[in-house]
Order: structure tokens, then sequence, then C-alpha cells
């Protein structure tokens, strides 16, 4: 709830480097700029401007064995429904006031649906993703294109655009969520709508129909040359991630350089009508670190939150280091240098690798020119 109480300013004369000297002229002062709702800049410079970006948000690793069996818990004992919308949980980093936010800008949750149940129409203004790290079975319906949800697919979901989320399987089904939530309530641009209690697409197709009509590189249909500021394909499938991460590798072990540094293949899902990122807040990527690989340490304006896809490594946000496997998120605030080391394969082969998608606030930071990256060289 927005906190609608005011807030009375309180200013103490002291006695430190930078500040006035304390006389009663100036606790005078001070008290008549207290009455008036005033604050001067020197008195807390230091915090309003400090030198680099020093983050509210704390680096932070939730467990995926963990959330899924509280999700799991929740699907026994909360309906969902007209109201509450969706069983999304969301991580809430730990120095973040209670608030339910991953970072300053990012929401992010885990969502359960079980069989036969409907989460229902409704839009908002936050723009949304969903990620599959496990199971099927799932058709999320984008303005009655019903797109079917499996392991390793990437759905985008634009603001504004209707939306609603059916299991006719028998089963249930957890996902990942991604919305600028807390950068819309920040700027406060934010407008909900519920929509019509039926869904009007009950259909299950194995193929939506955004991506007949833009699933395919590099064609645009005539009809809908862009450009368009959200991407108008609606699921990124696995099997094309899979291929471009494999394909990088390959073409660097043939010598060629392609990837992001040693080891690190890396994508960006972009929308096809003008190339740049899927979503006009939110960046999404999907990055394979080959087994024994280490990425360069880097700092970011910004944060991210990850989610490990598959594979085992370390972790390394400032000062945390974690042991990582399938489904974990965990979250990298601005301006503290992250790095990921792949477990080496079985028997220190070099088969397997660490699978990790990644969503952050890039696209905002880089339209108001505010983006700074900071590789340090091992
Ligand atoms: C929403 O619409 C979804 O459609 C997930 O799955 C999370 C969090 C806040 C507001 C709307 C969804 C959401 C949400």
């Amino acid at each position: 709830m927005p906190n609608t109480h005011p807030t009375p300013v309180r200013l103490e004369a002291r006695d430190a480097p930078g500040q006035p000297p304390v006389t009663p002229e100036l606790v005078e002062l001070y008290q008549g700029f207290e009455e008036e709702m005033l604050i001067p800049l020197w008195y807390d410079i230091g915090n309003l401007m400090p030198f680099h970006p020093i983050s509210k948000a704390a680096p932070h690793m939730w467990s995926w064995k963990n959330l899924i069996k509280l999700a799991e818990k929740a699907g026994e004992i909360v309906a969902v429904g007209r109201g509450g919308e969706r069983r999304a949980i969301a991580l809430a980093n730990p120095t973040l006031g209670g608030r339910p936010y991953a970072t300053p800008t990012l929401w992010a949750a885990i969502q359960y649906l079980c069989p036969e149940e409907v989460a229902p129409y409704h839009r908002h203004t936050q723009n949304a993703f969903r990620f599959v790290v496990e199971g099927e079975g799932v058709w999320t319906v984008v303005n009655s294109d019903p797109v079917p949800m499996r392991r390793g697919d990437f759905l985008p979901q634009g603001g504004w655009a209707w939306h609603a989320h059916q299991n006719p399987s028998q089963h249930s089904m957890a996902w990942i969520d991604g919305l600028d939530i807390p950068f819309q309530y920040e700027v406060e641009a934010t407008f909900f709508e519920f929509g019509p209690e039926e869904l009007d697409a009950k259909e299950t197709p194995d193929v939506s129909r955004a991506e007949m009509l833009w699933g395919r590189a590099g064609l645009t249909p005539l009809n809908f040359v862009g450009p368009t500021p959200k991407s108008p394909l609606l699921a990124y499938r696995w099997e094309f991630t899979d291929a471009a991460l494999r394909d990088q590798l390959q073409l660097e072990k043939a010598g060629h350089q392609v990837t992001v540094e040693p080891g690190h293949a890396a994508v960006r899902y972009t929308n096809p009508n003008n190339g740049l990122d899927v979503l006009p807040t939110i960046r999404t990527e999907f990055h394979r670190i080959a087994a024994g690989a280490e990425t360069a340490p880097l700092k970011e304006t910004g944060s991210s939150v990850f989610q490990v896809f598959d594979g085992t490594g370390t972790i390394t946000v400032g000062d945390s280091l974690w042991n990582v496997e399938r489904g974990d998120m965990f979250v990298v605030p601005s301006w503290v240098p992250f790095s990921v080391k792949s477990d080496a394969g079985q028997d220190g082969s070099d088969s397997g690798h660490l699978d990790l998608f990644r969503f952050s606030d890039s696209p905002i930071l880089e339209k108001l020119d505010l983006a700074r990256v900071e590789v340090e060289k091992n």
C-alpha cells in the first residue's frame, strides 16, 4: 500500500565534516526548514549523490527446491481466480523493505497452476514474460491466441495485452514470471483492467498464431512490417535457443571468435519487428557457460535476476558466493561485481555446461543514457 501519511522533516544540527558549525542560529534555521518541509543539500549529499551506485537491493539466492515445495503447498490450499488473479509468489529482496520486489525495478515470481485451472483474463500496463524451467501442459492465452508453454520456452507478453492462463492437462505446472512492476510503481504509470470471465480461446494448438506469423527468423509478414515496441512473437522455443548456443560453442571450438568470452555463449531475445529487446523495459537473455569455464567479473548499472536452467556451478555476486543447481534464482544488484563458474563435467571432462536465463532492466537504462559496464580483466 502507498504510504500516504505525511512524514515530518527532522534535521539535527551536527558537528561533522562538511557541516556548518553548530550554533543556536543553525538550530533555529533547521527548525525553520522543518516547519516549511525543506531539506538543504549539504545535510546529506553523500546519500543523494554517491560516487557510484550503491544498491538498496542485496545479492540474494532462492533455491528452486524450496520455491517449488512452497508453490505446491499453495496449490493445495489457495484457489486461483478473480481478485487474486494469479497463484504467483514473488521473490522479496531482503533489503527492499518487505515489498514483493526482487530488485528496485523488477518483480519475479514462481507461478503455479493446478490441473484444469484457469487464471482469468486481465490486462495491465506492466510488461511481463514467462520462462519455463520444467514441465508443460499450460497454454497462456494472449489476445485470444493460445500459446503452449514447455521447458526452456520464453514467452514475452507486452504491457496492455489481454492474457489468461489455462491448464487443461492432468498435472500441475510451475513457471517463473518477470514484470517491471516496481519500476512502473515508482514512476506511477500503472493501469489495470479485469477481462471477460470466460476464455474466448479454449483450443490447445501445438503452435500459436504468433509463431505462425513471426516464428521464422528474418521473415516479416508484409501486412505487419514494424516497428512495434513489444515483440509480436509470443514464444521463443527452447529448440532454437539450445541450437543457437550449441552452435556458438561449436564454432568457437573450430577457431571462430563468436562467443562473449572463452566458453561463454549467449543470445538475447529480440523483437523481430524492430530488432530491439522483446519488451521496452525488460531485457532477456540466455547464457551458456561451458563446463569448467569462468566469466570475467562484470559490474553494470541496473539490476538483473537469473534462473539456472541446467547444470551446476558457482555464482559470485559481491561478497556472496552460491553453489547453484537447476531452477535456483538469484539477484545481481546495480554495480555489484558478478561472475559465474561452471562446474567441470563428470571426471573433469568438458561435457555438461551451466545454462542461465537472465532478465534485467537494461533497456530502461540504455534509453536514458545511464547504462555503464565495467569488465574486470582476469
Ligand atoms: C500477472 O498478470 C501475472 O498474468 C503474473 O501471469 C504476475 C503480478 C502482478 C500483477 C499481474 C500473469 C502478476 C500479474
